[in-house]
């Protein structure tokens, strides 16, 4: 039953034409204020990506392309919309993704992003939290850093994001962070910590939390590789995983040795496959 299971599953995905290494992962909606927010999202390969975003479902029209350039490729993605486009405060837009000419709709949902409102008070201003990112020796730049603080009573502030520059530096500033219902400021208690996640995409992650007063700067981030075998990046390996290997084993997609190549041998093939169905499975390997 399982197994008829598994490989009713498999059909399904592998008669789907498009390609899963331009499919976004870990989309996520940070920066939100009354007029502008951010979408970021990472492939597996190296792709163009930008938005298309309205403010009703059925019409979603309006393009903006990655911060970077709309020539820009790669594997980490990060729209900011707002800056050039008019906004309005408290409304909701809907949002598809376009990585590599195709769509991503979310499975017909649209990501939805709702504005926040007009505060009238300025942002008290507030320290700048600031430090570096790392693969090995090299600095990593265009990984994705999130960041929320966490006050002592458990109070969440709205996520924030930015993309760690050539320089390998980011910079967030405290102040202009709203609370997690966007209503107003974030107001900082003594014993605040900040949560800090960083997503490279296939360079690998990281994560760290740590009393505020240690964020300025921050201590080196480096980042580490994601679990091998773990294809959508999602920090776990289960059988959508195994089906992204398969489609790789045989030819459907981009191979991404670093990730998928179970038995070290550098090349992707359907060994690989079957030792990471095992894992998935939890038939364990190891011995
Ligand atoms: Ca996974
Ligand atoms: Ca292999």
């Amino acid at each position: 039953m399982k197994k008829s299971l598994f490989l009713y599953i498999f059909f399904i995905l592998l008669s789907r034409i498009y390609c899963f290494s331009a499919a976004p992962l870990d989309v996520r909606i940070t920066n939100i204020t009354n007029n502008t927010f951010a979408i970021s999202w990472v492939t597996l390969s190296s792709c163009t990506g930008y938005i298309k975003y309205g403010s009703s479902p059925s019409n979603i029209s309006n393009v903006v392309y990655d911060f970077r350039g709309s020539s820009y490729t790669g594997s980490t993605h990060y729209v900011i919309c707002g800056e050039e486009q008019f906004l309005e405060s408290e409304t909701t837009y809907y949002i598809d993704i376009v990585s590599n000419d195709i769509i991503y709709n979310n499975g017909g949902n649209h990501y939805i992003c709702t504005t926040g409102k007009i505060i009238s008070s300025p942002p008290t201003p507030g320290n700048n939290l600031y430090g570096m990112v790392f693969k090995d020796a090299n600095v990593a730049p265009g990984t994705i850093m999130y960041l929320y603080l966490r006050n002592p009573d458990n109070t969440v502030s709205q996520v924030v994001s930015y993309v760690v520059e050539d320089s390998g530096w980011w910079v967030i500033n405290a102040g202009s962070i709203r609370t997690q219902d966007l209503q107003n400021y974030f107001q900082l208690e003594t014993g605040c910590t900040g949560v800090v996640f960083c997503q490279g995409g296939i360079d690998g992650w990281n994560e760290l939390e740590t009393g505020i007063e240690n964020l300025s700067p921050a201590p080196d981030i480096f980042l580490q590789n994601y679990e091998t075998g773990d294809l959508n990046l999602d920090r776990g390996v289960d059988i959508s995983d195994v089906i992204l290997l398969l489609r790789m084993a045989i030819q459907l997609d981009e191979p991404v040795v670093a990730i998928g190549d179970m038995n070290e041998d550098s090349v992707i093939d359907i060994s690989d496959v079957i030792l990471l169905l095992r894992k998935a499975i939890g038939l364990s390997d190891e011995g």
